[in-house]
């Protein structure tokens, strides 16, 4: 049965900001205050993924959230009306206000962990929703979340998806932001790598100094254990611990994976050489070849990485056999991480193409193009039981940029989340998006 690797990407909700909310993640703290654009961010994302769904891959959507977060701001203990709730939040509480108005769930590489149902013990697609509980803005986005990924995936006999791990630090969890598969075709079992920043309970492992490790140990293993992976089907790497003090601040800033191939910065990993050859003997069990890119620091320093995303790439299969590499324009803009890329595509291995995209708004949120998607590897069976309202076509193109050019602002500071007018606006736009993504009511303001 043919087999793919399905992008979903997050499309940008319409509070799109630059809040500096992420401690710790360089972009958000660096553009913290500017003026952002919406509509711009949206169509970004947009047209990323029809440059992809143009290039023959099978590109998913996945639908923003609701913001602001009234319910989120009520549960703090503002009342009144919707529009007191965010005007008694603006004059007494800004930074919540702030919390509750972001769209960072279009970064959907955070909104869960998936496994394919070759690796799993029923034979389903599992998802287990991120809890995100290192930030206070991305902790309250799992609920709706979920709903969202049961309303894409409600087919039970396929697809299985578990709420997120308990809220506190001990099981922060990330999602896919921190996990790669490799495999040698997306429909056979393949060696899950979960890769943590830190252990909660064993005091052997080292943690950063400065920055917050948002993943730790337990949470992945926890995940592991509830889509039913076996031992010899799963890796576990530690980050190191360096690098997340230099704003790495999740893997997939400094290592990205498909197939077979890991391509990745000499510094990401504690314990490097032992974590290749564990990746290398359990993918030949599965019959896999496993390959290793090291891009030495030497080439291309952790500064440079972190600040040009190379490795925050898509790492895609091409029909001729070869990678592509889909990377930020922050990467042609950085001469030796373009000097590289250079190097990397007219070496004989694996990377034959490089393509840039213009993701700018998202960037100067610390967000770049594999922070917009969530890969789900899907038997032909099992694609034909998504929600096909999801999937990207091109009048679903056409459909989504006029909704987004209708309903978006061209530009939002800090000062125009207070407006109540937003949260209409907001609400309007998201209720049509259900009907043209076919998602049933999935938001607070649908449910309750
Ligand atoms: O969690 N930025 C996000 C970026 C997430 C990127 N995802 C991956 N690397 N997979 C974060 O730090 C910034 C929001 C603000 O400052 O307004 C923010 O949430």
């Amino acid at each position: 049965m043919k087999s793919f690797e399905v992008n979903f990407d997050g499309l940008v909700g319409p509070t799109h900001n630059y809040g500096g909310l992420s401690y710790g993640n360089v972009a958000s703290q660096s553009n913290s205050q500017q003026a952002s654009n919406p509509k711009e961010a949206a169509l970004q994302g947009l047209a990323k993924m029809k440059a992809l769904m143009d290039m023959g891959f099978v590109q998913g959507v996945l639908a923003p959230q609701e913001r602001p977060d009234v319910a989120a701001l009520r549960s703090l203990g503002f009342t009144g009306s919707d529009a007191q709730v965010i005007e008694r939040a603006a004059k007494q509480a800004m930074p919540l206000l702030v919390a509750s108005c972001s769209a960072s769930s279009m970064w959907v590489a955070n909104a869960g962990t998936v496994s394919p149902s070759a690796d799993t013990a029923d034979g389903r697609v599992h998802f287990t929703a991120a809890n995100l509980n290192c930030k206070y803005h991305r902790s309250i986005e799992h609920p709706t979340t979920s709903r969202v990924l049961a309303a894409m995936f409600a087919d039970s006999k396929h697809f299985a998806h578990h709420p997120a791990l308990p809220a506190v630090a001990q099981f922060g969890d990330e999602g896919a932001a921190n996990h790669t598969r490799f495999c040698r075709e997306y429909g056979e079992a393949g060696v899950e790598f979960f890769v943590f920043g830190r252990s909660a309970f064993d005091t052997r492992y080292p943690a950063p100094q400065k920055y917050p490790a948002r993943q730790t140990l337990e949470a992945s293993q926890a995940v592991a254990r509830l889509h039913g992976l076996s031992d010899d089907g799963v890796v576990y790497a530690q980050q190191n611990p360096a690098v997340i003090d230099q704003g790495v601040f999740h893997n997939d800033v400094i290592a990205v994976g498909n197939g077979e191939v890991l391509f990745y910065h000499e510094d990401a990993f504690q314990g490097t050489e032992q974590m290749l050859a564990e990746l290398q003997g359990k993918l030949a069990k599965r019959g896999g070849n496993f390959q290793a890119i090291c891009v030495p620091r030497s080439k291309v320093a952790v500064e440079d990485a972190v600040r040009s995303y190379l490795f925050n790439s898509q790492l895609l299969n091409r029909a001729d056999g070869g990678m592509l590499l889909i990377v930020p324009e922050e990467c042609r803009a950085n001469p030796r991480v373009w000097a590289y890329l250079q190097e990397l595509t007219s070496a004989a291995g694996p990377v034959r193409e490089v393509k840039v995209f213009d993701l700018k708004q998202s960037m100067q949120n610390g967000g770049g193009p594999a922070c917009l998607r969530l890969r789900v590897a899907l038997k032909e069976n099992e694609l034909a039981a998504v929600n096909p309202g999801v999937i990207m076509t091109a009048p679903l193109y056409g459909t989504l940029t006029q909704w987004v050019d209708k309903h978006y602002r061209d530009s939002l500071r800090e000062s125009d989340l207070a407006d109540p007018q937003l949260l209409l606006e907001c609400r309007t736009a998201l209720d049509e998006l259900t009907q043209i993504l076919k998602l049933g009511s999935v938001y607070p303001f649908q449910i309750h």
